[in-house]
């Protein structure tokens, strides 16, 4: 999934080393160009110029947010040609370890409401972690906060019925802030350990659903609130996670379709442009697929 941001990156440092090496082999003539050249911005103007403007249409052409692309040129400008990986290395743990927050701590019940746009994979992602959660023998209840969209409450419940977890619901239509509190009520009633509140997906420019999902926050009170983001969407992902972030307010971000999602971009930016946390990835349709988000994995995969 991160392979092309891999030959991107490697790419910038082999071209890097290759202009790095010339002038060392007109040496005699031009010592002092060779001991100049301490920093990559020290390269000879024009090639410079081709290779970062190279890079800078591949990482956004792979979902690189614009913002991101200039901080990376930049560290690349001031970095030591022959320091060039690790000097990467650091700007993207930079960019990657956003203080983490800890779902596993908390009293009970450790309330976590999912939010984010149609479709992005909210529910499915809360079933993941209701399984996950279930796996640590932690006992969880689901509220079915999307009274919203067509089938939306069918949807949950086969998550909890495959799950047995139990799921508390209300009719199409009604208020969904009411959904999560009696599903909160629920939990503190039976000393449960999680509630997970589904909500419908709404576009984060409709200024109505915002204020109802608002409203639901404001009554349930989460720990946790979690913005789920699509990988696949690309610069879309960062607009979603800025506005829900200004407007709802997040503590951390899930990216689901990892699986799906060839160019990789979308984790460095969102996680750059919110500065949150990204707490887990879907790598699938299965509940299985969430893998807890690791920092140094992805630097791995990626230089
Ligand atoms: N490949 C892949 N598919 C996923 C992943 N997460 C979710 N999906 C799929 O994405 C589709 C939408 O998932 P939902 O969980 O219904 O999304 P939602 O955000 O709840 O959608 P709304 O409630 O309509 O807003 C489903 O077909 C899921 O199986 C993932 O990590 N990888
Ligand atoms: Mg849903």
């Amino acid at each position: 999934m991160l392979g092309r941001l891999k030959s991107v990156f490697s790419k910038v440092r082999k071209n890097v080393e290759k202009e790095t090496k010339k002038p060392v082999a007109k040496k005699e003539k031009k010592p002092s160009f060779v001991s100049k050249l301490n920093v990559v911005k020290n390269l000879e103007k024009s090639k410079l110029k081709k290779i970062l403007e190279e890079l800078e249409e591949e990482l956004l052409t792979n979902n690189v947010a614009y913002s991101v692309t200039e901080e990376l040129k930049e560290t690349i400008k001031n970095s030591k040609p022959k320091e060039l990986k690790k000097t990467l290395e650091e700007k993207l743990k930079e960019i990657l370890s956003a203080e983490a927050i800890d779902i596993y701590k908390g009293d009970k019940p450790i309330k976590i409401m999912f939010v984010g746009v149609n479709g992005v994979g909210k529910t499915t992602t809360l079933a993941k972690l209701a399984s996950q959660l279930q796996k640590k023998k932690k006992k969880v209840v689901m509220a079915a906060g999307d009274t919203f969209r067509a089938a939306a409450i069918e949807q949950i419940q086969a998550h909890a019925e495959k799950l047995k977890i139990n799921l508390i619901k209300h009719s199409y239509g009604s208020d969904s802030a009411a959904v999560a509190f009696d599903a909160i009520e629920h939990a503190k009633a039976k000393k449960l350990d999680y509630v997970l509140i589904d909500t419908a997906g709404r576009s984060h420019a409709n200024e109505d659903l915002m204020r109802e999902l608002e409203k639901v926050k404001r009554v349930s009170k989460p720990d946790f609130t979690i913005l789920v983001v699509d990988s696949l969407t690309g610069n879309d992902a960062v607009d979603q996670a800025k506005l829900f972030g200004e407007k709802i307010g997040i503590e951390g971000v899930i990216l689901t379709k990892a699986d799906a999602d060839e160019r990789g971009g979308a984790i460095i930016s969102v996680a750059h442009e919110t500065g949150k946390p990204i707490l887990f990835l879907g790598t699938g349709q299965e509940y299985k697929d969430l893998k807890e988000f690791n920092a140094d994995d992805i630097i791995k995969q990626i230089l």
